[in-house]
């Protein structure tokens, strides 16, 4: 619950953490009689530059459901707690963007995070509705069949409610819908420049762009929570960059996401007689590897699921040497596709749920 009064607790047990871990920050006891009082005169607290900082790295290394967590000291986190109206929110996450997809050299993408004011008890924060910051519209026709994203489809519909129209094309960039508590919910329009796409083709089957498949570059979140040391941040949008699958396998690949997998084997001549052929597993194979390749060919960063957990494993080692335990879930750690050929699949993980943490917020326009 972000509106009780902050656990003094929580806070305590991070600000130990965090200074024994940085110790570029001192001695911790001066720091928590400070914090102590605050919490005891005021219900709450604020925290330093440098507990934000450290607190969302360890919010990162803590994701259980995250394969990617090597480089989680390396994450770039940009403290926005003043901003306070939905145009200065926005004009700050275009900067994050900009920041993300590469300064100067577009496509090297870097992990970002930008954290916005906490909850404070009892009055309303800023938010953002969307799940992430790019993301396509769905469109649902009279057929009941959709254009463009079906997971999108309900939140377009809310946006579609508040008079946003769509180009009407199958991957139209949903606008960021801000809720502050002095302006209420206002709808932003990325502008096209700040939107890095990659068309979809393959290494060798040309008819395979005919299918006008795109997807974005900058894969951003922002409907996590992020807690640290019993502070809540509710907007907090995070990137680092995709692993091919979650494009190639399940938005393109998933029944109920573009479902291209039998369009893909039709136009490769597959036997789609009976599932023994393996034909869906032979589709969704070149479906990431046109994902891949077309990521490459247009210099934006993305890794297979094979590097992706390789790098996991390093991070376990590196993890056991500094003697901490990771977190990990398996049933998201292992990848969609070819799980027994990742080393991630062969193996049990610490299953914990600890703090700082990012957690998943209800939809805000439900
Ligand atoms: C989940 C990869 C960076 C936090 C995931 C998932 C993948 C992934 C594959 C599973 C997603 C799914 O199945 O839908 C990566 C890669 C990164 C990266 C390749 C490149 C650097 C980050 C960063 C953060 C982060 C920078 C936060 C600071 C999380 C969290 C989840 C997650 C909280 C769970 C999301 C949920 O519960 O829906 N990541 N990640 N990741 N990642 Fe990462
Ligand atoms: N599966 C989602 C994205 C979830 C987070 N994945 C990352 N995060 N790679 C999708 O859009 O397919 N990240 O911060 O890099």
């Amino acid at each position: 619950d972000p509106d009780a009064p902050v656990d003094a607790i929580e806070a305590e047990e991070f600000l130990r953490l965090c200074y024994r871990e940085d110790t570029r920050l001192g001695p911790v006891e001066p720091r928590l009689s400070v914090v102590r009082a605050q919490i005891a005169a005021t219900g709450t607290y604020a925290q330093t530059a440098d507990e934000v900082a450290y607190g969302a790295k360890v919010a990162w290394r803590n994701a259980s459901r995250c394969i990617g967590r090597l480089y989680w000291r390396s994450l770039v986190v940009l403290d926005r707690r003043d901003a306070r109206t939905a145009d200065d929110v926005f004009a700050l996450l275009l900067r994050h963007l900009r920041q993300a997809t590469g300064i100067g050299t577009p496509g090297q993408l870097r992990p970002i995070i930008s954290i916005f004011a906490p909850a404070t008890p009892g009055r309303p924060y800023p938010r953002i509705w969307n799940e992430q910051l790019i993301r396509y519209a769905g469109y649902r026709r009279s057929d009941g069949s959709v254009l463009g994203d079906p997971r999108m489809v309900e939140f377009t519909e809310a946006m579609t409610a508040r008079g946003w129209r769509g180009a009407g094309t199958d991957h139209d960039v949903l606008p960021v819908a801000i809720e502050t508590p002095e302006e209420g919910v206002r709808l932003f329009e990325l502008p096209g420049q700040a939107v890095l796409e990659v068309p979809l083709t393959h290494p060798d089957l040309p008819w395979f762009e005919e299918l006008g498949l795109h997807w974005y570059a900058v894969p951003a979140v922002t409907n996590m929570r992020l807690t640290i040391g019993g502070l809540h941040y509710p907007l907090a949008p995070f990137n680092g960059w995709y692993m091919g699958t979650e494009i190639g396998a399940r938005s393109f690949g998933d029944a109920d996401r573009y479902d291209v997998v039998p369009e893909v084997a039709k136009r490769m001549g597959l036997d789609t007689s009976s599932e023994g052929t393996l034909w869906r597993d032979r589709a969704l194979i070149e479906l990431n590897r046109a994902v891949l390749h077309s990521f490459d060919r247009a210099g934006v960063k993305i890794s297979d699921h094979h590097t992706e957990s390789e790098r996991f494993l390093s991070h376990l080692r590196n993890e056991e040497r500094a003697g901490r335990q990771v977190p990990a879930d398996w049933s998201w750690i292992v990848p969609p596709i070819s799980g027994s050929a990742t080393p991630v699949f062969h193996r049990y993980y610490h299953e914990a749920d600890l703090r700082p943490a990012f957690y998943l917020d209800e939809d805000a326009h439900e």
